[in-house]
């Protein structure tokens, strides 16, 4: 499924005119063999590749016809307009694809059984020893804490509640950089050897955790994946999840980072 999407991703960018004409033939032949290659070997990675070199030829465009970003700023005024975040219907999209995520037993509210749901599933596909385990609970209660505050069986986030209040903290500049602060603890969950970076077999297994198929994983692990050394840093983690919250803008790569968005 994925890999049909991506194939479908690639065609588009193509036809849309988005390479530029010199050379672009070369390169959409490239792609193209690429495109076939992974699907005789079945490879996600290599169709990863594929969609995000698309995609980081697109945005070449979107940064030449747009205000410059500043790619290590730790600001969050680098995203997008000041005014009006979190207006359109991609945006909300993406709210409610995190919601339905985050809602772990899917019984429609985000509550801290979710949290301590994905610290089991954690454990037991992990494999993780029980003091493993208990460190990686602690981590999800702080990040529970982080993000929701009470840890109370009455402290239930619906989808029109999480729209609502990530709409509010996004458009209140003192508000604005709680809705991601869970990141990092996030970062530290998945972490699961504590090596301070991702692998894409500890990545495979929080996707697993989350319902989401190793295939979304792989597609997203190499979007996050900024500079394609194989593993996910801190720094490439907290940037393209925040980019995701923050950001209006479909064309960006951090669209992909919860991997495929909720009609
Ligand atoms: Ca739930
Ligand atoms: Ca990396």
């Amino acid at each position: 499924m994925a890999l049909a999407l991506l194939r479908v991703g690639v065609r588009s960018a193509i036809s849309r005119g988005i390479l530029e004409k010199r050379g672009a033939q070369a390169l959409s032949c490239s792609l193209f063999a690429s495109e076939q290659n992974a699907f005789r070997t079945e490879n996600a990675y290599q169709y990863a590749h594929v969609a995000k070199r698309m995609y980081s030829k697109r945005n070449v465009h979107h940064t030449r016809a747009s205000a410059s970003v500043n790619e290590d700023s730790d600001s969050d005024s680098d995203s997008d307009d000041e005014h009006n975040r979190g207006e359109s219907q991609f945006w909300r999209r993406k709210m409610r694809t995190l919601h339905s995520h985050l809602d772990v037993n899917k019984d429609g509210v985000i509550s801290y059984d979710d949290f301590m749901l994905l610290g089991e599933r954690f454990a037991d596909l992990g494999h993780l020893s029980p003091a493993a385990k208990e460190e990686f609970e602690q981590v999800l209660r702080d990040m529970w804490v982080e993000q929701w505050g009470e840890i109370s069986p009455y402290n239930l986030v619906s989808v029109e509640k999480y729209l609502e209040e990530m709409h509010h903290v996004l458009n209140d500049t003192s508000l604005k950089r709680k809705c991601h602060h869970f990141l990092p603890f996030l970062f530290k969950a998945v972490d699961k050897d504590g090596s301070g970076e991702i692998s894409v077999q500890e990545f495979k297994l929080f996707f697993q955790c989350l319902g989401l198929s190793h295939d979304h994983a792989v597609v997203s692990f190499t979007f996050i994946d900024t500079n394609e050394d194989g593993k996910i840093s801190f720094k490439e983690f907290v940037k393209l999840g925040r980019d995701y919250i923050l950001s209006d803008d479909p064309t960006r790569p951090s669209k992909h980072f919860w991997g495929p968005l909720v009609e």
